[in-house]
């Protein structure tokens, strides 16, 4: 039986053994998906306290259960270590590392590249290896291909296989979870994307094998580059609404309307989050090495970049129509987190509005129920969140809502407010109608 057959039968017998590189909010839902699947499962991670938190039977990612957690452990089919040997004894190996952007804009490899140094050591004949993590295309082939198998004699899609497969999870959503949604796998040759297909079909659902691993890397980049483009849009479309003194949330309402051929998007203070700002800038990265300019994805996101600046500028001319400066005047800002009801700050552009409502010599304050403190990786400022919403609204000479939490009472906001500037159409009608309000 040849190394193929070998191992595709493991897979499919669920007699392999498989062990997850990275058990943050990718890693650990998926080794609980393969673990419930009936695979033996060993999740490695540096971080000493995941690995504690999970020997113990506890899980630390609001969307895995800590039950589901205990009973995997307690089960046997669940371990976590911080030892990467044990990699050594592993048949399947699925990569999911973060890779954020630097403060240059460039990729951030470093996290890939220590979780494939350390299985380097430890790869041998008959293994399958999946990485997950949101990369340029080419990653797979000019990074793993030869670090993992050349170096260490093994012929990839025969003595061991290799594939892309991009995550698709979103914190916190109920509806499509790691086991439900659809994932993409392609591989470095067409038997390695075959292992790793067999493999993945035995926990999740629906896999759709596409030819090759640049294929799968650059179906995710679409994915939220489209996204991230389409918000942009939007974002222009407030600049040119305000300009024309049109509203522009009525106007993407009517668009809405339209039953085929459009999907709604909202203007905003910015993009936020670790996905949709940042994965688009590693399509554009590589296709400067074809000398080649991904015109649409920079100007989208110099568009939404821009927006926190934008937002402030708005504020400012709002405040001067009250007779006030910003500077010296109490700005209040409504909300840190980058999307509505969550505690992610990451890349939030709330940070983004409070540094240049901060550097025009206004007093800011923030209150957001999810996030009790803020501080900005760069300028190194720190801030706690209000304890007391209600009082700081009548303190404000303006209260500028960032992130539209739904536990916000905006009709009590609006009431107690001298003005408010919304950012996100929170206040909805009311904002509309009150001549306290201003929106994007
Ligand atoms: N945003 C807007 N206008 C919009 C939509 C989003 O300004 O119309 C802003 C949000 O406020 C946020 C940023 O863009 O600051 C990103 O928002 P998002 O809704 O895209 O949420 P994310 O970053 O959590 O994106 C994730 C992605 N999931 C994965 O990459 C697996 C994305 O592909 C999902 O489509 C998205 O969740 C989702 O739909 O919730």
């Amino acid at each position: 039986m040849s190394t193929k057959d070998d191992l595709t039968k493991k897979l499919r017998d669920k007699t392999a053994k498989i062990a997850i590189l990275g058990l943050g909010y990718v890693g650990l839902p998926l080794a609980v998906v393969f673990g419930e699947a009936g695979f033996h499962v060993t999740g490695v991670d540096p971080d000493k306290r995941k690995v504690d938190s999970l020997a113990k039977g506890i899980s630390y990612i609001p969307d895995v259960k800590t039950e589901t957690i205990e009973k995997l452990v307690s089960g046997g089919m669940l371990t976590a270590t911080a030892d990467f040997s044990i990699l050594k004894d592993m048949d399947a190996v699925s990569i999911c590392v973060p890779t954020p952007l630097r403060q240059t804009g460039d990729p951030d490899m470093s996290f890939i590249i220590s979780a494939m140094d350390e299985l380097a050591k430890y790869m041998h004949k008959g293994m399958v290896v999946v990485l997950e993590s949101t990369t340029y295309p080419g990653t797979t082939r000019e990074l793993l291909l030869p670090k993992l198998g050349v170096d260490n004699g093994l012929v990839a899609g025969e003595d061991w296989f290799l594939a892309f497969s991009p995550e698709r999870v979103d914190p916190g959503r109920e509806d499509f979870t790691t086991i439900n949604t659809p994932k993409v796998m392609g591989g470095i040759t067409e038997a390695c994307g075959e292992v790793a297909t067999a493999w993945y079909e035995g926990a999740i659902r629906i896999v759709h094998h596409v030819s090759t691993a640049e294929a799968a890397e650059l179906s995710k980049l679409l994915e939220n580059t489209f996204r991230m483009i389409n918000i942009g849009l939007v974002n222009e479309l407030a600049i040119m609404c305000e300009r024309l003194g049109v509203d522009v949330w009525e106007v993407i309402d009517a668009a809405a309307t339209k039953p085929f051929g459009f999907m709604k998007f909202t203007p905003g203070p910015g993009l936020g989050g670790h996905c949709i700002p940042i994965d688009p800038l590693y399509l554009s990265w590589k296709m400067k090495s074809f000398h080649y300019n991904a015109r649409f994805i920079e100007l989208a996101s110099e568009i939404n970049t821009n927006m926190p600046r934008y937002v402030v500028n708005r504020v400012m001319e709002g405040l001067n129509d009250h007779g006030k400066a910003l500077k010296g005047s109490k700005a209040l800002v409504l909300g840190a987190a980058y999307k509505p009801d969550i505690d992610d700050v990451r890349e939030s552009p709330a940070l983004d509005v409070i540094g240049l409502l901060r550097q025009k010599g206004a007093e800011v304050q923030y209150h957001d129920p999810y996030i009790p403190h803020i501080h900005h990786e760069y300028d190194g400022w720190k801030m706690d969140s209000v304890p007391d919403l209600m009082k700081a609204v009548k303190d404000a000479d303006v209260v500028v809502i960032v992130t539209n939490h739904k536990q916000y009472d905006y009709e009590a906001i609006i009431e107690s407010a001298k003005f408010v500037f919304d950012s996100r159409n929170a206040t909805g009608k009311l904002g509309k109608n009150s001549d306290k309000v201003e929106r994007l």
